[in-house]
């Protein structure tokens, strides 16, 4: 039963637009009214009714070590009684700054901003100053925040809620946005060939984790890298998702490619909000004061958030953390894939390490297009289903779901013997 939710929901209604400060989460893919939230502790999650779930959302990726970590907590309550911000210099920056440059290998040097959406429009503004060039290059289907030049064919909640464009962003800004298929390395071959000394920057995802998760082809990045480097784009990993999470050093470690720029969040800020761009010292050295590249803000680098990123970006270097990850995440995709084998759905299970999206699809998707036929339908009872047995998952097909190292493997057993029970169940009631 899910009364005080159903009461907050309606009360949210009349103040908020949608109810909700986010969009995905109203749950209007999948029918239903959203869950509120009092209280998460490691990888569990309790609704104000008092109801438990499994969550696989973990605040849509930040909180790898699960809820509430013990370590983090205790470092948010001494940074606190020091001050929450000073809008001026402090030493923790200098050690988050480290951690970061040391970790990232396409990051030379940083600077911290609030969350992912600043992040890569301030490297979309860097990466126009430094070529004077204006054209952007994204992959349909890819989020890059709302960031108006990067909502065109956007991932996340602009493919969940099927919105075409959002009124608000100028024709002229739009235009200045060419969008290709993610994994197509001719298409982009193609373009630069032809307009190459237009475009100021190509940003993509290098794991695609915003119209579920959509691993690159084979040489899909190294053809990136390749040709940009001819045509003097400026080459953007956003690794909002997948920084810390793939690897200590992000997708960039996994797949051995130095981006020009990297936008970061989520993760780096162990649960706060939190964004940072950074890349190769020549272009970061045209942000301002040190260049002429303006972008500012009052609560970057305050302590809270650098002191809970310390924290987490130091535990991320213990021995054996990575592997810990894979292993369960490895444990929950083998199990997923087999429910649904063995229930007869057409399921499709994509998976790179500790990020993984059940396509509801016969084939596995390559692209958006190739994702967008997914039965998003057949996505939403489901989806119900479990939550009703206790697993949060995105209310969404095209989102990921997130495995922490909070996790246990009875956790994620019972998540797999839960999706075992209801997928059989859902066969012999297609589309109730
Ligand atoms: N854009 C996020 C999913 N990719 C959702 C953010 C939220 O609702 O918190």
């Amino acid at each position: 039963m899910a009364t005080l939710s159903r009461k907050l929901f309606e009360k949210a209604r009349e103040l908020i637009p949608g109810g909700v400060n986010s969009p995905v989460r109203a749950f209007k893919a999948v029918g239903g009214e959203p869950l509120f939230f009092a209280r998460g502790a490691g990888a569990l999650l309790y609704d104000v009714d008092g109801n438990e779930y499994i969550d696989y959302v973990m605040s849509w990726g930040p909180l790898i070590f699960g809820h509430a970590q013990p370590e983090i907590v205790r470092e948010l309550q001494e940074a606190a009684k020091d001050g929450t911000s000073f809008g001026a210099p402090n030493p923790h920056e200098v050690e988050l700054a480290r951690l970061v440059v040391e970790s990232v290998s396409g990051i030379e040097k940083v600077r911290m901003v609030n969350s992912g959406t600043e992040a890569t429009l301030s490297a979309l503004r860097l990466a126009r100053a430094f070529t004077g060039r204006e054209l952007v290059v994204k992959m349909e289907g890819c989020y890059h925040g709302h960031v108006d030049a990067l909502l065109v064919k956007a991932g996340s909640g602009v493919a969940t809620l099927g919105i075409p464009g959002t009124p608000g962003i100028p024709a002229r800004v739009a235009e200045q946005t060419l969008v290709l298929p993610y994994n197509d390395l001719d298409a982009f071959a193609r373009l630069a060939k032809e307009r190459g000394r237009e475009i100021a920057c190509l940003i993509v995802e290098p794991v695609a984790a915003n119209m579920g998760v959509i691993p690159p082809r084979r040489g899909y990045l190294e053809g990136l890298r390749e040709i940009t480097a001819k045509h003097d784009i400026v080459l953007i990993f956003d690794e909002v998702i997948t920084g810390f999470r793939l690897a200590l050093g992000g997708a960039q470690e996994l797949y051995r490619i130095s981006p020009d720029l990297t936008t970061l969040g989520k993760i780096l800020g162990g649960g706060l909000p939190i964004g940072a761009y950074g890349g190769r010292e020549e272009i970061m050295d045209r942000v301002a004061p040190e260049g002429d590249v303006y972008q500012a803000g009052t609560l970057a680098g305050n302590p809270l958030a650098m002191r809970a990123g310390i924290v987490m970006l130091k535990q991320l270097r213990q021995p054996g953390i990575y592997a810990k990850l894979e292993a369960l995440s490895e444990r929950l995709a083998r199990g997923l894939t087999a429910a649904a084998e063995e229930a007869g759905t057409p399921a499709r299970l994509t998976r790179v390490g500790s990020l993984m999206t059940l396509f509801f699809l016969g084939a596995d998707p390559t692209d958006w297009t190739t994702a967008a036929p997914a039965d998003a339908k057949r996505f939403g009872s489901y989806f119900h289903r479990m939550l009703e047995r206790g697993i949060y998952q995105a209310p969404s097909q095209f989102e990921a779901l997130f495995v922490s190292l909070a996790h246990t493997e009875e956790q994620i057993d019972r998540t797999i013997a839960t999706a075992r029970e209801t997928l059989k169940t859902m066969r012999w009631a297609p589309e109730a």
